[in-house]
């Protein structure tokens, strides 16, 4: 009696489990919709020109080669680098909660790390100095609370932006070179391009959406993309000068 028992119990528990895992499984299948694509430029890329450092000799001395401006960054397939893509509407639920990671700006070589920063509202901002030299961080927003701070080498700042806003333009009161950008959303459906040009926004309800994309100098394109549930589509983006 005892053995069969044993046998019943391990067979229910044993399908249980099985019917666990299949369900969990199907849901993530199911569940994010994704959009993916490349942003190119057309054209002959713009190269970056040569910045002056010699003003601050510890920020010149923490680079072999001079460092270049970063505008506009065409990588050799004719990706572009730095372009924040998101969505710009569709969107049916407006609830997000910010991450626990706290989004992180890094001072280094006298340049910002990366050059374009995208978070979310009320997410936590780590600002790091990895330089010798002191900053003076001071982003220039439209639709948030400026600040701006000065920050010794291995002193430590936090901040958050309220609102949504693409894109904060970030200066250093010390060197006039230093130029970054930082996008916020009060969703996480956005992605910065990597050096090659792509980007992947995961984990999208199905919908129609419109998906914008946003370069510092080139400005912004759009596109309307329709995903099912958990489907992926492609969405490649084109910029000229
Ligand atoms: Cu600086």
């Amino acid at each position: 009696m005892k053995v069969k028992f044993a046998i019943v119990s391990t067979c229910v528990f044993g399908l249980a489990l099985c019917i666990a895992l299949l369900t969990q499984w199907a849901g993530a299948a199911d569940s994010g919709a994704s959009v993916k694509g490349t942003v190119k430029f057309d054209g002959t890329a713009p190269k970056g020109t040569r910045i002056d450092m010699t003003q601050d000799p510890l920020c010149s001395k923490a680079h072999s080669t001079p460092a270049t401006t970063e505008e506009v960054v065409v990588g050799p397939s004719g990706g572009v680098e730095n372009v924040v893509v998101y969505v710009s509407d569709g969107l049916t639920s407006h609830d997000f909660q910010p991450p626990q990671q706290p989004a992180v700006l890094e001072q280094k070589g006298c340049q910002y790390k990366p050059h374009v920063l995208a978070m979310q509202a009320s997410q936590k901002l780590d600002v790091v100095n990895s330089d010798e030299t002191t900053h003076n961080i001071h982003p220039i927003p439209n639709n948030n609370r400026e600040w701006n701070m000065t920050q010794p080498h291995g002193m430590h700042l936090e901040q958050t932006f309220a609102r949504e806003e693409v894109s904060i333009l970030v200066k250093c009161n010390v060197h006039p070179w230093m130029k970054g950008y930082i996008a916020v959303f009060k969703h996480p459906y956005f992605a910065v391009s990597d050096k090659n040009g792509e980007f992947e926004l995961k984990d999208l309800p199905p919908g129609t959406y419109t998906i914008t994309a946003w370069q510092e100098k080139l400005g912004t394109k759009t596109q309307k993309v329709t995903v099912g549930a958990g489907e992926a589509k492609t969405a490649d983006f084109a910029f000229k000068q």
